[in-house]
C-alpha cells in the first residue's frame, strides 16, 4: 500500500492533492463512536461522503482502507445482532503520517463541515474552568511547529489555510460529551488562532460556526473476540465493525455557516435551544455512567450490564435519577424525565451489550465536572442535598487508588495520572483533600463545600464498600 504522501490510494486524489469532490465533511477522530453514530444517520441520508482522520495511530486506517472504508455497524439487541453495512467514508488519513494533507482538507472549498470526536481530553482544556490549557504539552508543541498534533491545532492551521485562500465559511462541530461543546471548541480555537495567526481571528468569527451538539449512543469498545463472532455471522472478513445498541439520539444546534445534510429528513433534531437536551443527556446518562463505572467497578461489576442488574446498584441509579438529577433539568420538549430515565435503565440493562466499566471510568478528570460536579453546586446552591452524587464522586476518588476492593491492583487510565498516584495517602481525609485541591477539576468553592461529606462517603467506602454505602443511602 503506498502511504508515503499520507494517502493510502492516491487515486482518491483529485489534482493538487484535493479532497475527493463527493467528501463534503472531514471528521476528526474516527473511533468506534462516530463510525456507530454520525455515519449511520449520514448513510441513511446518502450523498454526504466523508475523510475520516485519525489523529494518532494507524490502526483504524489500515483496517479500513483495504476493505474500501466499508465497514459493518451491528446493532445488539436483546434478541440479537442486526448487521448494517456503513458506506460513508471515503478515505481515511492518518495526521502524523501527512499533517499537510489534514490542513488541506480542511481548507478544501468543497468540504463544508468539520466534525470531531476526540473525546473530552482531545480539547486540550482545563475542564474546570473550560479554558485552552497553554501549557497542555501538545498546545506547546503546535505553537512551535506548523505542523500541529493536537485536533485543535488542526483545526486552527485548517481554519488559517482556508482563510488565506479566501474558502468559503466552514461549519465546525464537535460531536463529543462537553457541555456547551460548540461554545468550548470555538473558545479553544479562537485562543489558540490568537497565536498562530491572529489576523484570521476575525475572519473565524465572523465567518464560521460551532454548532453544540448532543450525541447519544452506546458503542462498547469492540475486542478481537467481538470480530469473530461478528464476521462468522455476517459470513465475511471484516477488521473493523463497531458494534452499537438499537438507540441513537443526535440534536444538533441549528447553526450552520454553510450547506448541510438534510438531517432532519433522517432523525436529527436541529434545535435553536440545545442546552435542556445537553444537560440531561450529560447529567442522567453520562453521570450515571460515571457513578455506575466507579462504584461498580469497586465492588467487582465488570459490565454496565451487570451492575445494573444488582438491585442494590439500579436502586442506588434510580434514586439518583429520581432525587438529585432530575430536578436540576429542564425537561427538552416532548419529554418526560420519569419516561427517559426508565429508558436509561433499559438501555444500561441491554445484556447484549458487553460495556466496560472500566472503559467508563477512564479519563475520570475530565469527564466529573460535566458528569457530576454541575450537578452538586446547583443541587448545594439550591440548598439541597447532593449524597448520592457525592458517592459517586467519592467512588471516582477510591478508584484513583488503583486497588478493587477484592483488593486487586489495575492501572488508573487518566491524563492526570502521576498527579492522582501522588495524591494518595494512608490518611482518608489528606486523600479527599489532595484530591480537591486539583484545580483542573475542582473549582475552590465548590472544593471547599463538599470536603466534609466526601470525607466521610471515601471513609465509608474503604471501611464497608461500594454495595453497602449504596445500600444505606437508599435504604434498599
Ligand atoms: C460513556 C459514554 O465512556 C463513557 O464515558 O459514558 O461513552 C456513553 O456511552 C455515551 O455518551 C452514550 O451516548
Amino acid at each position: 500500500m503506498p502511504i508515503a504522501d499520507g494517502f493510502s490510494d492516491t487515486s482518491r486524489l483529485t489534482a493538487k492533492g484535493a479532497v475527493r469532490p463527493d467528501v463534503r465533511i472531514v471528521h476528526l477522530g474516527l473511533g468506534a463512536f462516530f463510525r456507530a453514530h454520525g455515519a449511520s444517520y449520514l448513510a441513511d441520508l446518502g450523498g454526504w461522503g466523508v475523510l475520516g482522520v485519525s489523529l494518532r495511530s494507524p490502526v483504524v486506517r489500515d483496517a479500513l482502507v483495504p476493505q474500501d472504508c466499508v465497514y459493518t455497524a451491528a446493532e445488539l439487541t436483546p434478541d440479537g445482532i442486526k448487521p448494517r453495512q456503513i458506506e460513508v467514508l471515503r478515505d481515511v488519513l492518518v495526521a502524523p503520517e501527512n499533517p499537510q494533507a489534514v490542513i488541506d482538507a480542511i481548507a478544501d472549498p468543497n468540504v463544508c463541515i468539520v466534525s470531531l470526536t476526540v473525546t473530552e481530553k482531545g480539547y486540550c482544556h482545563d475542564p474546570a474552568s473550560g479554558r485552552l490549557n497553554m501549557s497542555h504539552p501538545d498546545i506547546v508543541r503546535d505553537l512551535r511547529q506548523d505542523h500541529p498534533r493536537s485536533a485543535i491545532g488542526y483545526l486552527v492551521r485548517g481554519l488559517q489555510a482556508r482563510w488565506q485562500a479566501g474558502a468559503a465559511p466552514l461549519t465546525i462541530m464537535s460531536c463529543d460529551n462537553l457541555p456547551d461543546n460548540g461554545a468550548l471548541t470555538r473558545r479553544v480555537v479562537l485562543r489558540l488562532a490568537q497565536e498562530i495567526e491572529p489576523d484570521a481571528v476575525d475572519w473565524i468569527k465572523a465567518s464560521c460556526t460551532f454548532p453544540s451538539a448532543m450525541v447519544d449512543r452506546i458503542v462498547p469498545a469492540t475486542t478481537s473476540k467481538d470480530i469473530k463472532t461478528l464476521n462468522t455471522l455476517v459470513g465475511r472478513q471484516d477488521a473493523a465493525p463497531v458494534m452499537h445498541e438499537p438507540f441513537r439520539q443526535w440534536v444538533i444546534e441549528n447553526e450552520f455557516a454553510g450547506d448541510r445534510p438534510s438531517f432532519e429528513n433522517v432523525g436529527v433534531q436541529l434545535v435553536d435551544d440545545i442546552l435542556p437536551f445537553e444537560l440531561m443527556k450529560l447529567r442522567m446518562l453520562n453521570g450515571a455512567h460515571s457513578a455506575l463505572a466507579y462504584l461498580g467497578y469497586l465492588s467487582g461489576h465488570n459490565t454496565v450490564s451487570e451492575a445494573a442488574a444488582d438491585p442494590v446498584l439500579a436502586t442506588y441509579l434510580r434514586h439518583l435519577w429520581r432525587r438529585e438529577i432530575a430536578p436540576t433539568l429542564i425537561a427538552p420538549p416532548d419529554t418526560d424525565l420519569d419516561h427517559y430515565a426508565a429508558t436509561l435503565l433499559e438501555r444500561f440493562a441491554n445484556p447484549a451489550i458487553q460495556h466496560k466499566t472500566y472503559q467508563i471510568a477512564m479519563d475520570g478528570s475530565q469527564k466529573l465536572p460535566q458528569r457530576l460536579l454541575g450537578t452538586i453546586l446547583d443541587r448545594l446552591n439550591n440548598g439541597k442535598d447532593a449524597d448520592a452524587l457525592l458517592l459517586g464522586v467519592a467512588g471516582w476518588m477510591r478508584f484513583t487508588g488503583g486497588i478493587d476492593e477484592a483488593g486487586t491492583p489495575f492501572d488508573v487510565q487518566d491524563p492526570l495520572a502521576p498527579a492522582l498516584r501522588a495524591a494518595q495517602s494512608a490518611d482518608p481525609a489528606t486523600t479527599v483533600r489532595t484530591l480537591l485541591a486539583m484545580r483542573e477539576i475542582f473549582d475552590a468553592s465548590c472544593a471547599a463545600r463538599i470536603e466534609p461529606v466526601l470525607v466521610r462517603l471515601y471513609q465509608g467506602l474503604s471501611d464497608h464498600g461500594a454495595r453497602h454505602m449504596m445500600s444505606a443511602l437508599t435504604g434498599r
